[in-house]
């Protein structure tokens, strides 16, 4: 159990984090100093615009400060974890800067969880309260505020954005500034958990510290010419760590420019809101992107402030590259990042072949990236191997996770990302694939062993392999092989209809269910799962190409 009242940390052995510390990515700075220097030094300047919302760095500050005394008055401490789910509305960035600045830890939740994933990430953080809005996109987050109460996790406190009914409102939130901690955090800290992709089973909870996360967006906004005149629009959840620090809003805030939330990344939504605000950059996942190269074509709107369209989460092929900068007249970026750290960009005044054609390089000098073989031997530029890396602002270990870590890191703290990659002699990285069984459906990461527990559950499923399909828009679809229990077997809307009685993230739905008499014995019996999901998709590839 982690006590809630000493601070989370990641260790970085001594002698690395020195290095850090002397090449100055490692500064001390905190969140709660970030936010104060920035209202003081850009007060009256636009931080964040969505929906009725026009908030100044002062009145970002002002609203993160009240949050903060009203949740420590709430009987929250220092050091506890406060699940986070809100969508692209402003009061976002208010909640975790006031969580920040209370010493509480965010860990931030997708909009599209249900309890179940809900549920296990309190379970995991330990976590004692959780804020959602009221409703958002059409759900209302208090029915799943009442399901997580009744399951009795140690969730003391429920904080409502708008009408909170027998919650906690947002808006009544006020507490003695007394109450606030009177010194800043130690930099070296967790600030808050981060969701992994999770390719085996449930997500796993990812600590970032200040110091690393601070350093990742600050290094960012060099890379990707973000200034005070910059205007980002946060299209992708904004919980997700890419509109939230590659620079994302976080990178933004940090240059004293202006965050924009759009409600939906669909181009009728996101082109009028560039018009209206004159936004300059944002970031999108592939297929978003086509979409959006697609409609600009037509659309009324003027996009001409728009600079830099940045594309990553998923694998943006060059075909697809070039459709997107054929269709917008902007500047295109590949980023290649995750959650756990390593962040890559192509950078701006990059070749075209690179920008097309690879997911650039890493952000920092001091991150180390390693392409090996299956026994772990580097093999030479411009051969396909494991990417590893570790650096200034990749963990060292999940959270509370000691089965994860044993597979997840190698001795001497180099993580393996999963991604199989190519080195090209400049350090520029392509993406191939991956070596884990988890779906990339248009930047969502889904593990196919998560997806399978779930249909087991079902009464009339005798066993099921879950793989990820090659889709024209999304990228790669879920398709599920399901063993009927008998012949009277379930119809596929059926199945996807009882999944979602589960409470569980509308994307992790099979796309495709395929109903099969058997799988091949040779490969249950002798070979691994994952052997088998490879046999089934290229049995299924196969008959399709028929
Ligand atoms: C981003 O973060 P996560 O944690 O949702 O997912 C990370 C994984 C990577 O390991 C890789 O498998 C895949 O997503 N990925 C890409 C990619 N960007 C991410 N695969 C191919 N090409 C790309 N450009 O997805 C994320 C975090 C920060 C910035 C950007 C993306």
């Amino acid at each position: 159990m982690t006590d809630p009242l000493i601070p989370l940390r990641q260790t970085w052995p001594a002698d690395l984090a020195a290095r850090y510390r002397a090449a100055g990515h490692w500064r001390g700075e905190t969140f709660p100093a970030l936010l104060r220097e920035r209202a003081h030094r850009f007060a009256e300047r636009t931080a964040i615009v969505g929906g009725d919302e026009r908030w100044t760095y002062a009145e970002l500050h002002r609203r993160a400060e009240t949050i903060a005394a009203g949740l420590l008055a709430r009987g929250l401490r220092p050091g506890e974890r406060v699940v986070v789910q809100l969508g692209n509305i402003a009061a976002f960035y208010a909640v975790v800067f006031g969580l920040f600045r209370a010493g509480l830890v965010p860990v931030y939740a997708l909009p599209a969880h249900r309890s179940t994933e809900i549920a296990h990430f309190v379970r995991k953080a330990q976590a004692a309260g959780y804020v959602v809005a009221d409703r958002y996109d059409g759900f209302d987050y208090r029915t799943l505020a009442r399901e997580l109460l009744e399951l009795d996790l140690g969730l003391r406190e429920v904080v409502v954005v708008g009408e909170a009914e027998e919650f906690t409102a947002l808006a009544s939130l006020a507490g003695d500034p007394a109450l606030l901690p009177r010194e800043d955090p130690d930099p070296q800290s967790v600030a808050f958990l981060q969701i992994s992709g999770g390719s085996t089973g449930l997500s796993k909870l990812i600590p970032r510290t200040h110091d690393d996360y601070i350093y990742s967006f600050r290094a960012s906004n060099a890379i990707c010419g973000i200034t005070q005149d910059s205007v980002y629009l946060v299209a992708l959840p904004a919980a997700h760590n890419f509109p939230m620090s590659s620079p994302g809003a976080l990178g933004v805030f940090h240059a004293g420019g202006t965050v924009v939330l759009s409600p939906s990344p669909a181009p009728e939504t996101a082109f009028a809101l560039i018009a209206r605000e004159r936004v300059t950059d944002t970031g999108l996942v592939p297929p978003l992107a086509l979409l959006w190269a697609q409609a600009a074509a037509s659309t009324p709107h003027d996009l001409s402030s728009l600079r830099v369209l940045q594309v990553g989460g998923a694998k943006l092929t060059p075909e697809a590259a070039r459709r997107v900068v054929a269709g917008l007249p902007v500047k295109l970026q590949q980023v290649f990042g995750m959650a756990e750290g390593l962040v890559n960009y192509t950078r701006l005044d990059d070749d075209e072949d690179t920008i097309l054609g690879t997911q650039g390089r890493p952000i920092s000098p001091d991150d180390e990236v390693l392409v090996v073989d299956d026994a772990g031997q580097p093999v030479p530029d411009g051969e396909v191997g494991y990417l590893l890396t570790r650096g200034p602002y990749t963990i060292r270990g999940y959270h509370n996770d000691d089965a994860a870590n044993a597979r997840s890191f190698t001795a001497d703290g180099f993580y393996r990302t999963g991604d199989m990659v190519l080195r090209q002699p400049g350090g520029y990285l392509v993406v191939q694939g991956r070596a884990h069984d988890h779906i990339n459906r248009a930047g969502e990461k889904i593990s196919a062993e998560e997806v399978e527990d779930h249909l087991l559950a079902h009464p009339q499923v005798f066993d099921v392999a879950v793989v990820s399909i090659p889709d024209d828009y999304l990228g790669e679809r879920i398709c599920a092989f399901v063993i009927p229990r008998s012949d009277d077997k379930p119809r596929p809307p059926e199945i996807k209809a009882w999944m979602r009685t589960r409470g569980v993230a509308a994307f992790k739905i099979p796309d495709q269910i395929v109903f099969v008499a058997a799988f091949d014995q040779t490969a249950v019996g002798k070979t691994s799962r994952k052997e088998l999901r490879a046999r089934l998709r290229a049995e299924f590839l196969a008959n399709e190409a028929k």
